[in-house]
C-alpha cells in the first residue's frame, strides 16, 4: 500500500503498545512500557551532557485546584497527554507547550479518595485516551477534540469507590483496578474493550467473590471461607488501587491488591486471600493463574499492590524470567514471572519488626511478636512499635529497572508507626480500619532514600538520602541516568553506576510526579510533573509536621539541553 494511502496518525495501535520501550519518539503507556521498567534508550542526555539540561516550557494545571500531582505524561502525534488532581485531563502541543484541549470531570459531593485527590496517568488506544476518575468512573476522550467517547463505572463512590491508577491495555482490552481498601470495597480487576468500554471480564482479589466473562460465571475466586471466617470476606478489601502491568512473553497480567479490610485482623484470623499479594491474571479469562501473598494476615496496612515489574535477571551464568516488586512492608521480592515461583525476599529498608524474616524455602514471612494487640475485650488493644510504618518501605511511587546496570532504582522512605486496634463494624461509606497511628521518622537526618538494588544479590549497591519522605516516581536511561523529584521541590538526575547527583533543578512545588523521555526533532526531552501532595500531608503524622511548609502547586516542566552547549 501506497504511504499516501495511510492518514499520518490512525490511532495507538497494540503492536505500538507493546513496542513502547524501544520506540523512542513516543510514550504511550504509563511506566513507559507495559511491563513498567521505566527505561529509555535514549543516551543524549548523559552524565556528561546532563548538567546542560534546560527547561524548554511549563504548563500551569491552574485553577484553584493543586494537590498532589502524582501523573506521567504521555506523548504521541506531536500531543503531550498530562492528568492532573481532581479528575483534570489536557492535551498540549508537544513543541510548545499550548493547550489544545481540556477536560474536567465533574466530580459529585461526598467522593471518598483515601490519600488525596491524585491521578497517576492515562493509557491510549486507537483515537482514544482513558483516565479514571476520583468517583471510580472510567472515561474515554477523543485525542484530538477532548470530547467524551465512552463513560463506564467502576464501583459505588457512595461505598468508597474510587480510581486513581492509570489503566493498562492488553491486547485490545483496557484493565482497570479499584481503590478503597479503607472502606471495606471489594477488590477487583476489570478487562473491558478499549474501543467500547464494554466490559469482557472482572476478577474480585477476594475469595469466596463471584468472577464473569462475557456476563457470564467464571467461578468464584479461592475457596469460600478457606483463609477468611465467617462473612468477613464480604467487605474484605484487597483494593488493586495501583493497577497493573503486563508480561507479554509469558502473557500475565500483574496486578498488586491492598490490605484485607478492616485493618484489625484479630477480627479475620487467617491468611486473608488474596489481600496483600501479587496476582498474575490470564488477559484473556481473567482467571488467576498464580499468586503470592506478601504479607499473610496483614495486620499494618502494609497493601501488596506495589508494581510487579518483568525483567531478565542474569545469574550464576543464566538468564532467569523474573519479576521484582518492592513491597510496603519493606522487601525487595524477586519471583519467577512465568510460575510465580518464589526467588528471593531482601530488605530495602534498614527495619522490619513485623517479621524474622522470609523462609528461603517456601517464601513465607516468619511472624515476629508485634502485632497490635487484641481490642476484644478492651476498647483499645495494646500499642506497639512497628517500622515500616503503613506508608511503607516504598508506596505508590514507581521504581525504575535499566537495562544496563542491571539495577532497579527504588524510591525508599525510613519511618515507623506507634499502631493500636480498635473494635470497629462494617458500615457502607464509613472508615473502616478498627486501628489508629501515629507515623515517625527513624532518622533525624533523613526519610526518603533512593537506593540502588542488585536483584541477583540483593544487595543495596548506592543510596542517595533525602531529608523529606521520597514519594515521586523514578526513571532511568542508557545515558547512565536516574531522574527523579524530591518533596523539596528539586527534580535530579543522578549516576545511575555510582549515584553520583549530577544535575537539579527548584521547580517550584514538591515533585512528586513521574518522569519520562523522548526524542523529537532529533532532540532528547524529559518532564515531570510538580504538586506536592499525596498521603504522607493527610497520614504522616509526626513527618506531616517536617513537611507542612512546601508550596503546593501543578505544573508540568519540560527540559532539554541547552543548544549553545553543542559543539
Ligand atoms: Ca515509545
Ligand atoms: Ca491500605
Amino acid at each position: 500500500m501506497l504511504a499516501s494511502c495511510l492518514p499520518a496518525f490512525a490511532g495507538v495501535t497494540d503492536q505500538m503498545i507493546s513496542n513502547d520501550a524501544a520506540s523512542t519518539d513516543d510514550v504511550v503507556t504509563v511506566g513507559m512500557s507495559q511491563g513498567g521498567q521505566r527505561y529509555s534508550p535514549l543516551n543524549k542526555i548523559n552524565t556528561s551532557t546532563v548538567a546542560d539540561l534546560v527547561p524548554v516550557w511549563t504548563f500551569s494545571f491552574g485553577d484553584e485546584k493543586q494537590r498532589g500531582q502524582e501523573t506521567q505524561p504521555l506523548i504521541y502525534n506531536g500531543k503531550v497527554f498530562v492528568t492532573g488532581s481532581y479528575s483534570r485531563i489536557w492535551a498540549l502541543d508537544a513543541k510548545t507547550g499550548e493547550r489544545l484541549w481540556a477536560y474536567q470531570h465533574r466530580l459529585p459531593d461526598g467522593i471518598m479518595p483515601c490519600c488525596d485527590v491524585v491521578n497517576r496517568g492515562a493509557a491510549l488506544y486507537d483515537n482514544l485516551v482513558i483516565f479514571s476518575t476520583l468517583d471510580a468512573h472510567l472515561v474515554a476522550l477523543n485525542q484530538d477534540t477532548g470530547k467524551v467517547v465512552w463513560n463506564e463505572t467502576l464501583g459505588d463512590y457512595k461505598a468508597g469507590y474510587s480510581n486513581t491508577a492509570a489503566p493498562l491495555i492488553v491486547d485490545g482490552k483496557v484493565i482497570t483496578g479499584v481503590s478503597g481498601g479503607e472502606f471495606g470495597i471489594v477488590g477487583r480487576v476489570d478487562a473491558r474493550d478499549a474501543r467500547t468500554g464494554k466490559l469482557v471480564w472482572t476478577r474480585p482479589t477476594v475469595e469466596g467473590h463471584m468472577g464473569y466473562l462475557n456476563g457470564q460465571e467464571n467461578g468464584i475466586t479461592g475457596k469460600l471461607n478457606a483463609s477468611w471466617p465467617g462473612d468477613m470476606w464480604k467487605f474484605g478489601g484487597a483494593a488493586t488501587w495501583l493497577g497493573c502491568t503486563y508480561g507479554a512473553d509469558v502473557r500475565l497480567i500483574y496486578c498488586g491488591t491492598g490490605n484485607p479490610a478492616p485493618w484489625n485482623s484479630h477480627l479475620r484470623p487467617g491468611d486473608n486471600l488474596y489481600s496483600s499479594s501479587t496476582l498474575a491474571i490470564t488477559p484473556d479469562t481473567g482467571k488467576i493463574a498464580w499468586s503470592y501473598q506478601t504479607t499473610p494476615h496483614d495486620g499494618w496496612d502494609f497493601d501488596g499492590v506495589n508494581e510487579f515489574i518483568p525483567f531478565d535477571m542474569k545469574k550464576d551464568g543464566k538468564t532467569v524470567k523474573a519479576g521484582a516488586k518492592a513491597d510496603r512492608n519493606g522487601f525487595f521480592y524477586v519471583l519467577d514471572r512465568g510460575n510465580g515461583k518464589f526467588i528471593s525476599a531482601s530488605p530495602f529498608v534498614t527495619r522490619q519488626t513485623w517479621t524474622k524474616g522470609v523462609d528461603a524455602k517456601t517464601g513465607r514471612p516468619i511472624e515476629a511478636d508485634t502485632r497490635p494487640g487484641d481490642p476484644a475485650q478492651a476498647e483499645r488493644g495494646k500499642q506497639v512499635f512497628s517500622a515500616p510504618s503503613f506508608l511503607g518501605g516504598k508506596n505508590w511511587m514507581p521504581m525504575a529497572y535499566n537495562q544496563n546496570t542491571g539495577l532497579f532504582y527504588v524510591p525508599a522512605n525510613e519511618w515507623g508507626m506507634d499502631i493500636w486496634n480498635e473494635p470497629i463494624a462494617y458500615k457502607k461509606g464509613a472508615a473502616y480500619l478498627g486501628a489508629g497511628f501515629t507515623i515517625h521518622p527513624l532518622y533525624d537526618d533523613y526519610i526518603g532514600a533512593l537506593r540502588a538494588m542488585d536483584p541477583a544479590t540483593g544487595k543495596i549497591v548506592w543510596e542517595y538520602k533525602n531529608p523529606a519522605p521520597l514519594w515521586g516516581g523514578v526513571m532511568t536511561t542508557a545515558g547512565d541516568l536516574v531522574f527523579t523529584g524530591t518533596p523539596e521541590g528539586y527534580f535530579k538526575a543522578f549516576d545511575a553506576k555510582t549515584g553520583k547527583e549530577l544535575w537539579k533543578f527548584q521547580t517550584g512545588s514538591g515533585v512528586v510526579g513521574q518522569p519520562v523521555t523522548w526524542e523529537q526533532d532529533g532532540e532528547q526531552y524529559v518532564a515531570v510533573a510538580s504538586g506536592w501532595g499525596g498521603a504522607v500531608p493527610l497520614w504522616g503524622g509526626e513527618v506531616a509536621k517536617k513537611v507542612k511548609d512546601i508550596s503546593q502547586g501543578g505544573m508540568l516542566w519540560v527540559f532539554k539541553l541547552h543548544r549553545a552547549a553543542a559543539p
